[in-house]
């Protein structure tokens, strides 16, 4: 079985003002990297919208009503985000993708999923929407997921951003893991590393700050020290995979140093985790990515890995000397986290 990549022209439609880094030419990547997938002969569809009992269930009914009010209108949301006159039912069909993505994978209709998206939704939180995010289609993913049976989703988040909005909205829920590893201090300015959840989600939020200039081994060392055994420990029955690429080394707003192939070895080690606790149920949303070529590449390195390509070694590993920025990372999130996570 293959990996499903869900995509529609129809995520060119949400023009944030000229300039703007998040861009309807995002599209074009996304559009281009699906192409190539179905011509190597990949699974490829159209995502239907998400429903609105889906959005519901992550969202408020007054910030629905708000997002729909704008419709046909261009409106600021937040210093950062704006709709057009289409982002409505832009974001509806970006959520349903995650959701269809979730849909083909626990009917057995495909191995794993990929919804290669357009706006973003990770900053968006039950009732704000904020850093270039609509409606928060993994964290809907995730509450289909739930609302379909499955006893604990893990979402792991590499975006160069922290999550908030995903973190805010499953804090307090012990079904749904929540990790990510994200530059800090940056944009916005949440998810330190005591952050752990709150009430019975004590523990099952699991933030891992990152320095500046963080390298492909920085990045696997985080996630071989501490993300990957969490998530492994957590026994999810499905991984949702909050793919931002903005930590690549070309990206104009991350300040990271990763590569394509630092992201494909990242997808196979989550993939990996899929495979030995969800019968290898992944599904990779995507969120942030701002330099063109180097999202094209990354989201291409990223599905190969998901089919279970050959991790190849990232570029510059080697010349760029010890991972130290991701070994102080791994020192402060087991301190903090070895109270949750014996052993770590
Ligand atoms: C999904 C994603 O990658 N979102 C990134 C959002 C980054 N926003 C940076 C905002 C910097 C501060 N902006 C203040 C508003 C002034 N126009
Ligand atoms: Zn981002």
């Amino acid at each position: 079985m293959a990996v499903l990549v869900l995509n529609t022209q129809r995520f060119g439609d949400h023009t944030p003002p000229p300039g703007h880094p998040e861009r309807p030419e995002r599209q074009d990547v996304m559009a281009a990297v699906a192409g190539e997938w179905r011509q190597r002969g990949g699974l490829v569809a159209e995502p239907a919208p998400a429903s609105r009992e889906a959005i519901l269930r992550v969202h408020d009914a007054r910030f629905v009503e708000a997002l729909e009010s704008a419709a046909g209108r261009a409106v600021m949301l937040d210093p950062d985000t704006f709709t057009s006159a289409e982002s409505w039912e832009i974001t509806q069909l970006a959520a349903g993708a995650a959701v269809g993505g979730v849909d083909a994978v626990l009917d057995g209709r495909a191995a794993r999923a990929a919804a290669l998206v357009r706006p973003p939704g990770h900053h968006s939180n039950r009732d704000l929407a904020r850093g270039f995010c609509l409606v928060n289609s993994a964290a809907v993913a995730a509450a289909h997921a739930l609302a379909r049976g499955l006893a604990r989703v893990a979402i792991v988040d590499f975006d160069v951003h922290h999550g908030n909005g995903t973190q805010e909205i499953f804090e307090a829920d012990p079904r749904v893991l929540y990790v990510s590893a994200h530059q800090w201090p940056f944009y916005p300015g949440t998810g330190p590393v005591e952050d752990v959840g709150a009430g019975t989600g004590r523990g099952f939020t699991v933030n891992v700050p990152i320095e500046r200039g963080a390298t492909d081994d920085d990045y696997a060392l985080v996630f071989d020290e501490i993300v990957v055994p969490v998530t492994n420990r957590f026994n999810p029955e499905l991984v949702i995979i909050s793919a931002g690429f903005d930590a690549h080394e070309e990206d104009p707003i991350g300040g990271m140093r990763m590569s394509a192939d630092g992201f494909a070895r990242l997808t196979g080690r989550l993939c990996a985790v899929a495979d030995r606790c969800a019968s290898g149920r992944a599904v990779l949303v995507t969120e942030g990515g701002y330099h063109l070529r180097a999202l094209a590449a990354s989201l291409a390195a990223s599905l190969a890995a998901m089919d279970g390509g050959a991790e190849r070694e990232p570029v510059h590993g080697a010349e760029r000397g010890a991972p130290s920025r991701g070994r102080a990372a791994v020192q402060e999130a087991r301190a903090v986290q070895s109270a949750f996570w014996r052993g770590l």
